[in-house]
């Protein structure tokens, strides 16, 4: 009996993970078990000390064409609760992305559509191959934005360019998604992946308290006033100041040498 590929493949190298979206004759379009795969990779990748860093790929031409619309596809005489379907599978994906005190990179191999573009857009470092494209196709299927969209996209890229880029939904290319700002760089050829898996294992060796009270501090930014976001960073920042790695990281400064970060 043929036995199925898993749809999200979870590799861990030394000191970082790789998870991979793993259906690629559909361009990684989103199922309920794959998003259920990707929800426990994160989960898995979060809670193991030894990942420092974690790379999030699509597995053949595309990174992931959104909601798999055969899985959601319409039947005549019911009544389709998509709401449901954000609230159970993809909303705790986005936070897994956000709420993870560790660095999330994008490498964005090719299309990311729907909430495919929202999944990528979510990440901490996102990196594109240069045949890549950004779609924010919901408005082409007569939905709205999802997978966080419309609270990303105003404030990566702005709100004319987010609103145009929901309302048309057209394609962009990876070049000019760089040049707005809403992904960090554009990868020539087909080393998307392989400068991504690079980066990781370059942050791997940084301080992971660090990356937390980066990620938790800008996290809280959005929602909070300026003197609610200047307490937030002196609590992160007595953290900080009480660890070991701290400690390293000045005397090396002073000693005119490279850190060696223990991760403590
Ligand atoms: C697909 C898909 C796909 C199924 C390609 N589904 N098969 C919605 C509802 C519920 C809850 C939560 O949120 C959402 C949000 C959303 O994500 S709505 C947006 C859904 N995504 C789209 O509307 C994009 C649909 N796909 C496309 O427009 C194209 O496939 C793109 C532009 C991504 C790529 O075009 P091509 O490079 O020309 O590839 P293709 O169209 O030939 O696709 C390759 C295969 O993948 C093909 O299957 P086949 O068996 O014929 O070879 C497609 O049917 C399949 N595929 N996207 N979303």
């Amino acid at each position: 009996m043929a036995v199925n590929p898993p749809v999200v493949l979870l590799r861990k190298a030394a000191d970082y993970a790789v998870i991979t979206l793993n259906r690629p004759e559909k361009l990684n379009a989103c199922t309920v078990p794959l998003l259920e795969g990707l929800k426990a990779a994160l989960d898995d990748a979060n809670a193991d000390p030894c990942c420092r860093a974690i790379v999030l790929t699509g597995a053949g031409r595309g990174f992931c064409a959104g909601q798999d619309l055969n899985e959601r596809k319409p039947v005549e005489g019911q009544v389709p609760d998509l709401g449901a379907s954000l609230l159970e599978y993809y909303n705790p994906v986005i936070l897994a992305i956000r709420q993870s005190d560790k660095p999330v990179i994008c490498a964005v191999n090719g299309v990311a559509a729907g909430a495919g573009a929202n999944i990528a857009l979510a990440c901490d470092i996102v990196l594109a191959a240069d045949t890549a494209k950004f779609i924010q196709a919901f408005a082409r299927v007569g939905l709205g934005p999802d997978a966080g969209g419309s609270w990303l996209l105003p404030r990566l890229i702005g709100d004319a360019r987010a609103r145009a880029l929901a309302l048309l939904a057209e394609p962009i290319g990876a070049a000019q998604a760089q040049a707005w700002g809403m992904i960090w760089e554009t990868v020539a050829g087909d080393s998307v992946l392989d400068r991504a898996q690079a980066l990781a294992a370059e942050l791997a060796t940084r301080p992971p308290g660090s990356f937390a009270a980066i990620k938790q501090a800008f996290l809280a930014s959005s929602g909070n006033s300026l003197s609610e976001q200047l307490a937030l960073e002196a609590q992160l920042q007595r953290k900080a100041g009480h660890s070991e790695d701290y400690r390293i990281g000045v005397n090396a400064f002073l000693a005119g040498e490279q850190p060696r970060f223990v991760g403590r």
